[in-house]
């Protein structure tokens, strides 16, 4: 019987590039949604590592299996950072992304160049059925476009402008985007623990 690995998530969009990622590996991959299970966990963690540890450990306690989560978020430098960890819930978790997109183009009038600096981070935090945990961080460094573009990814992809590049991680095709991403470089580094932790089990 394949061995199960639920990703404590309910955004769709980090779903599909997790299965792109990770979806090679001889284990089932379900979200917490597909697994059954449903919990209101409150991310009042104050760093990424801290909220991936908060869902993960909340789907672990009850499910008993092996459990990961991401948190990950954009940092802007000229806005000391924001919105980070607050990156889902910045100007309400209900507002489209068009208007969040448009409002830090805005935040941004008359900035220019490497002065509008931007990093999207990753922390995936896994927690194996006996307990044992571990984390791992990925990042992508860019700058804020000063329009949006592209239609591929989801969230704030279409004003993430990588300047070597001169597109956004929207523009990229999915395989592109995960080969490069916070979250394809955070998976990456995870991966060898569930490999390792599958092994185990044969
Ligand atoms: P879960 O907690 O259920 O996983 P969430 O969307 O609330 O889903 P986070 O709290 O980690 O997840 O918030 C991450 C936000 O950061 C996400 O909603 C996007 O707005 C943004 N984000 C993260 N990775 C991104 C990416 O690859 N492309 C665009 N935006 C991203």
């Amino acid at each position: 019987m394949k061995q199960k690995l639920i990703f404590a998530t309910g955004n769709a969009g980090k779903m599909k590039e997790i299965r792109a990622i990770l979806g090679d590996l001889d284990v089932e991959i379900l979200s917490s949604r597909e697994a059954g299970v449903q919990a209101d966990i409150v991310e009042d963690g104050k760093t990424f590592l801290e909220n991936a540890r908060i869902k993960a450990r909340a789907i672990h306690e009850i499910t008993g299996a092996l459990v990961l989560a991401d948190d990950s978020g954009l940092e802007v430098d000229y806005l000391d950072k924001a919105p980070g960890v607050y990156s889902a819930r910045f100007m309400g978790e209900d507002t489209s992304y068009e208007i969040k997109n448009q409002a830090i183009i805005d935040k941004l009038e008359g900035v220019e160049g490497s002065d509008r600096s931007a990093r999207f981070r990753c922390v995936i935090d896994a927690v194996f059925p006996d307990g044992t945990e571990t984390a791992e961080e990925g990042t992508i460094e860019g700058w804020i476009a000063k329009e949006p573009s592209g239609n591929g990814g989801f969230g704030y992809d279409p004003i993430f402008y990588l300047p070597e590049r001169d597109l956004t991680t929207a523009d990229l095709s999915a395989e592109e985007k995960n080969a490069i991403s916070h979250r394809g470089i955070a998976l990456r580094k995870i991966r060898p623990a569930i490999e390792a932790w599958l092994e185990a089990q044969k």
